[in-house]
Order: C-alpha cells, then sequence, then structure tokens
C-alpha cells in the first residue's frame, strides 16, 4: 500500500490553516499504516470534535467523527464489536485530556486495544484559542491573557501510573521519531498513547507574537530533544517512548 492510499484525495484541501501542524501528523500517520501495510478495511480511524478531530473524515478507510470527548469509548465499542480491527483514534488535547479524560483514565486502566494519537497544541484550537488543560503555566491564551495561572496536566503521568503502560511523546518537527511512534503504537497490542508537541499559529501563536507556522515550528526544534532507550520518564522537553509490558 503507498500512503497515498489511506488518505481522501477528493476531500483535499482540508480546513486546516495555512501552517497549521495536523497536517503533519496526518501525514506521517499515512506513511506509517503504509509501511505497516494494514488493508484499508482492517482499520477504523475515530476522531472526536476540534480540529484534529477533522481528521477521521480525511482518512480513506472507515472512521467516525465521534461527539467531543467521546472518541475513546466510540473506540472501544468498535474494537469490542470486532477485534480484529485496528482502531485508531486521532483527537485534540482538548478533546481526549479536557472533556474526554475521564474515558483516558479507564481505557488506559484497562489496557484497551486503541492506539491513541493526541495533537497536543495546547489549546482549544477550533474554538477560538481557549485555555485547555495542556497549556503550559504563564502562556497567554484567550481566555487567560495575563498567562495561564496553572501547570499542565501531566498526561505522561497518567497513563504511567498503570502498571502496563505504553506511552510516546513526539513533536510535528522530529517528524521521523513521529512516524516511527505512530507505526509501534498502532502495533502495539493494548493501550497505546502518542502526544504529538504541535502547534496552533492563527488561534495561539499569533497571540503569542509569532510571524508564521514556520516560526512557530523552531520552537519544537530548540524545545524538545530525543531520548533514547525506555528507561525511566520523560522529562520535560524530552521526546521518546515510556513503556512497561508485564
Ligand atoms: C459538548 C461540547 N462542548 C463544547 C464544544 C465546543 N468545542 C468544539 S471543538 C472544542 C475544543 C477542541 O479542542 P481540541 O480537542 O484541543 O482540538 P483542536 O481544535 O485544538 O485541534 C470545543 C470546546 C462542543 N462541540 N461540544
Ligand atoms: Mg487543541
Amino acid at each position: 500500500m503507498d500512503y497515498k492510499d489511506y488518505i481522501k484525495w477528493e476531500r483535499m484541501p482540508t480546513t486546516w490553516c495555512p501552517g497549521c501542524a495536523i497536517g503533519t501528523i496526518f501525514k506521517q500517520t499515512a506513511f506509517a499504516l503504509a509501511d505497516l501495510g494494514l488493508p484499508a478495511e482492517e482499520l477504523t480511524v475515530v476522531s472526536g470534535i476540534g480540529c484534529s478531530g477533522r481528521a477521521a473524515g480525511y482518512f480513506n478507510v472507515d472512521s467516525v467523527h465521534a461527539t467531543h470527548g467521546r472518541a475513546i469509548p466510540v473506540a472501544e465499542g468498535i474494537k469490542r464489536a470486532n477485534p480484529r480491527l485496528k482502531v485508531i483514534v486521532f483527537s485534540g488535547d482538548g478533546d481526549l485530556v479536557g472533556i474526554g479524560g475521564n474515558h483516558l483514565l479507564h481505557a488506559g486502566r484497562r489496557d484497551i486495544d486503541l492506539a491513541v494519537i493526541c495533537v497536543n497544541n495546547g489549546i482549544y484550537g477550533m474554538t477560538g484559542g481557549q485555555m485547555a488543560p495542556t497549556t503550559p503555566a504563564g502562556e497567554k491564551t484567550l481566555t487567560s491573557p495575563h498567562g495561564s495561572a496553572y501547570a499542565p496536566l501531566n498526561i505522561q503521568g497518567i497513563i504511567t501510573s498503570n502498571r502496563r503502560h505504553w506511552f510516546a511523546r513526539a513533536s510535528t518537527f522530529h517528524v521521523a521519531h513521529l512516524q516511527r511512534v505512530i507505526r509501534e503504537a498502532v502495533e502495539r497490542p493494548g493501550f497505546a498513547f502518542v502526544e504529538v508537541m504541535a502547534f496552533c499559529i492563527e488561534n495561539f501563536g499569533r497571540r503569542l507574537g509569532f510571524k508564521s507556522g514556520h516560526e512557530m515550528l523552531t520552537t519544537l526544534k530548540t524545545g524538545y530533544k530525543l531520548r533514547p532507550g525506555t528507561e525511566g520518564l520523560l522529562g520535560d522537553g524530552e521526546l521518546g517512548v515510556v513503556k512497561h509490558d508485564s
């Protein structure tokens, strides 16, 4: 299979803004699926609501655009009804760890066989750039004009609090790593969560003074480094994989 087979070309161009990070994650997911050679009829993609959630409509496989926050339980239902399917959840930080946070806790705890790709742009992008549970402390958003007063949710901590776990952090600058961890997440039997550090130029970056998506992308280049191996938790600014399989 070619990566092009996983994309609904008749729906291009996407609704994503020029310079948006989501397209990179979407394309790297298609590359990873092609690399695995998975037939489209053995795949399902589920998204929630948000800019990232629009991805469900662009993959050339069966997909569900679920209600806000409910991508994980819908995906679990599909997986239980047809365990032979590879079920991928592709959605935003607000959707998966904000409104959908409770589902994340329990699907992770029960190690449900899903690959979850979380576009972490640190805000509610689609609705204008409101502060999310992932907004870095001190960061200015539409609803925190003086900077967020709160520490962001520790997604890695939540996932790795389960005895059996698989967590990866990736970024839209480090695309080879991004593609590799998406591939591993899809292959892993059990709950695999990929946090992709992404950016939103129009509803977040402009407010912070960035002139372009490219300028914002360079902050990922300087702000994150790849950590080899899977021992111990990832520090702030580290990309890599943390797993425990027994
Ligand atoms: C029940 C419900 N509450 C609120 C909304 C409004 N809403 C639509 S998208 C969204 C946030 C999406 O944020 P995120 O998941 O981070 O996706 P992004 O747009 O940043 O990719 C919200 C709050 C909604 N559609 N449904
Ligand atoms: Mg978001």
